[in-house]
């Protein structure tokens, strides 16, 4: 339609922000300010990217870039950018990193009541093959900003405020939960706008695909290892199910929310913890996967229900679409 390409009744990402605050009238859009300085590090991560490919020549030779600046890499680029982003923006206290080693407090002067915890660029192995990468993050409030302890942040997922990732693929697509449902909002580069597209996102009930690096097979336990047999030998005469597995979190999720199935990262011999961190990674996604009608399960529990005790610590992962998760736990609850 002609009149359809000249809409200009956008519902932007911060428009959407907006109109969620209005319906708390206590709210004083501390939240809003906090997003939008989110939204900002993710349209300059994702310009960066779309320039990685051509970083060498624009740098010249070596590693310099031509105002002989060491060239940065584009995963620590990424964490400079959200760490800054985040603290100006005067609404945390607290921020993890998957690239920092200890967990940053705020200046007092700069504080406000929010604890971030992030993933600013997730898929390392897939950043020089062009390949999908992602920024995941979530957040949580503390109760007093004047007293602050890293136990603000080693808190269960289940307790998250909101919780997202931004995809840096064919397109630049923003996913978000502040706890009501899961909504999509993909980036104009036109406009510099994160546009509504998939407005409250909702994962099929059963799916077809099967996500895993199955290269660690040899070591995996007997539940992941049945329910991996199944799904490409069912026993009940439906058909085998497709696996897709892209080697980055948020690329391999956000399929598994638009198209269902289940996501594996399952512990094994050499990783009893499987790899994925349980603050930026797991937790993150099981919040989405939950909030669009889906379940996760880390082999042992509700994932969101773990409470962490170290902020890089790790945990397995099972998330998806509720039926095939059901399956897993079913299979994991024969086990004991
Ligand atoms: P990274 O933080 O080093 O990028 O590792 C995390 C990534 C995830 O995006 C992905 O799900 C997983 O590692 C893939 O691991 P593997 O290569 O072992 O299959
Ligand atoms: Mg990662």
């Amino acid at each position: 339609h002609a009149a359809d390409a000249h809409r200009t009744d956008l519902m932007t990402i911060t428009r959407y922000v907006l109109n969620e605050q209005t319906k708390h009238p206590e709210s004083r859009g501390d939240f809003t300010i906090l997003l939008s300085h989110i939204v900002l590090g993710c349209k300059f991560v994702c310009s960066a990217v779309n320039k990685a490919g051509l970083a060498k020549l624009l740098g010249l030779a070596g590693d310099k870039n031509v105002q002989g600046e060491e060239q940065k890499k584009l995963d620590v680029l990424s964490n400079e950018v959200f760490v800054k982003a985040l603290i100006s923006s005067g609404r945390t206290c607290i921020l993890v990193s998957e690239e920092d080693e200890e967990a940053t407090f705020v200046d007092p002067a700069l504080r406000g009541k929010y604890c971030v915890v992030f993933d600013p660029l997730d898929g390392s192995s897939n950043i020089d093959c062009g390949v999908s990468i992602g920024t995941i993050f979530g957040i949580y409030t503390v109760k007093d900003k004047n007293e602050v302890t890293i136990n603000d942040v080693l808190q269960p997922g289940k307790n998250m405020v909101a919780a997202g990732y931004c995809m840096y693929g064919s397109s630049c697509t923003l996913v978000l939960s502040t706890g009501s449902d899961v909504n999509g909002f993909t980036l104009d580069p036109s406009l510099g706008e994160f546009i509504l597209t998939h407005p409250n996102i909702k994962i099929p009930r059963k799916g077809k695909i099967y996500s895993v690096n199955e290269g660690n097979a040899k070591n995996w336990d007997g539940p992941t290892a049945k329910f991996v047999e199944k799904c490409k030998f069912p026993e009940d005469g439906s058909s085998p199910k497709s696996l897709r597995y892209i080697g980055s979190m948020v690329a391999d999720v956000h399929r598994t929310l638009l198209y269902g199935g289940i996501f594996l990262y399952p512990a094994d011999k050499k990783s009893p913890n499987g790899k994925l961190r349980v603050l930026y990674e797991v937790f993150p996604m099981s919040f989405l996967m939950e909030q669009a009608g889906g379940q996760a399960f880390t082999g042992k529990q509700r994932a969101l229900d773990l409470v962490p005790t170290e902020i890089h610590q790790r945990s397995p992962i099972f998330l998806g679409s509720y039926d095939e998760v059901e399956e897993i736990k079913s299979l994991y609850a024969a086990e004991e």
